[in-house]
């Protein structure tokens, strides 16, 4: 292939779509796959990524995000950052230095501050209605609560793989809270000699088994993008159920060298494809054992963003 793209749940057409035509004319995976974060990120009707994201318990929306670059693996995130609709944008500028490649809370505000970025509030009178809805019904802090990352893999032209992920984390989260997918090899990963990977569900579930690294590390060691995807997530959530006796939920986009792809799931999960032979399309994963079976997104009988 020379050019693919993959990214988590159905929020990420539009993105994706803007990230092909930059793919296709040649422009790098990063340029590709922050201009497609940028689309979820800025969009108000989805509430688990950027611009009225869902708030932490004390009505603060906090937002992480993560970038790293497959031909350097310079890699940069930012946990807790607030009053940034692009987080990502923040990840990356993290991604460049030596030092400093990892930022959070305070500390990432005011880097964003330096960099020039301005200030703006994330919470829209809609996602504050179902905070206060929320706080009313006092339910305790549910693992998922259609609480969706952005995440996203593309190879360029050139060879060059790129992942990345943006979030506001879990809804009623405590304050402080970082998930998955600001930490470098649980919710995202990426090596130009082995491939790339980025995750979504719930980050206590996939930080311990720094899912996004091992299924790289999968791929290189020859499994395919699907095999090295699912038999991740699988093995993931087995260990889990034996251990403690349940498995939060977990799901993984995966991209081989080649650009093939892969998913590896533990719930019915909506992601995003395309590459030089494929339109961008909405698919839907469903685990079936050590399997996942794949087929198109229909909107009569899935509901998911
Ligand atoms: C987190 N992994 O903060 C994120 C949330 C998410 O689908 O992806 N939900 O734990």
């Amino acid at each position: 292939m020379r050019w693919s793209m993959i990214a988590t749940w159905k929020m990420s057409y539009d993105g994706v779509k803007k990230g092909t035509f930059l793919l296709k004319d040649n422009k790098s995976a990063k340029e590709a796959v922050l201009e497609a974060i940028h689309e979820v990120e800025k969009n108000e009707n989805y509430h688990s990524v950027g611009y009225s994201g869902l708030p932490n318990e004390q009505g603060v929306v906090q937002c992480d995000a993560g970038f790293m670059d497959g031909e350097t693996l310079q890699a940069g995130a930012v946990g807790a950052l607030e009053d940034v609709v692009h987080a990502v944008d923040v990840a990356y500028e993290c991604s460049k230095g030596r030092f400093n490649n990892v930022l959070v809370g305070e500390g990432a505000n005011e880097f964003a501050s330096s960099l020039g970025i301005k200030k703006e509030t994330m919470l829209t009178k809609e996602s504050y209605e179902k905070y206060l809805q929320r706080k009313k019904e006092k339910l305790p802090l549910s693992s998922y609560d259609g609480h969706d990352t952005v995440g996203m893999v593309a190879l360029d032209q050139q060879g060059h793989l790129v992942s990345a992920t943006s979030t506001s984390g879990l809804f009623m989260k405590k304050k402080g809270r970082i998930g998955d997918s600001p930490l470098i090899g649980s919710g995202f990963y990426c090596d130009d000699e082995a491939g790339g990977a980025a995750a979504t569900g719930v980050g206590e579930e996939i930080m311990r088994g720094c899912l996004s690294y091992e299924a790289v590390r999968r791929m290189k060691e020859g499994m395919s993008a699907q095999q090295a995807a699912s038999s991740t997530v699988y093995e993931w959530t087995e260990k889990m159920i034996l251990k403690k006796g349940y498995c939060d939920a977990i799901s993984l986009i995966c991209m081989n060298v080649q650009g093939e792809v892969g998913i590896g799931t533990n719930i019915k999960f909506a992601f995003v494809c395309a590459d030089e032979n494929h339109e961008p399309q909405v698919y839907v994963a469903i685990p079936d054992g050590k399997d996942i079976i794949l087929r198109a997104y229909d909107d009569h009988q899935d509901h998911l963003d």
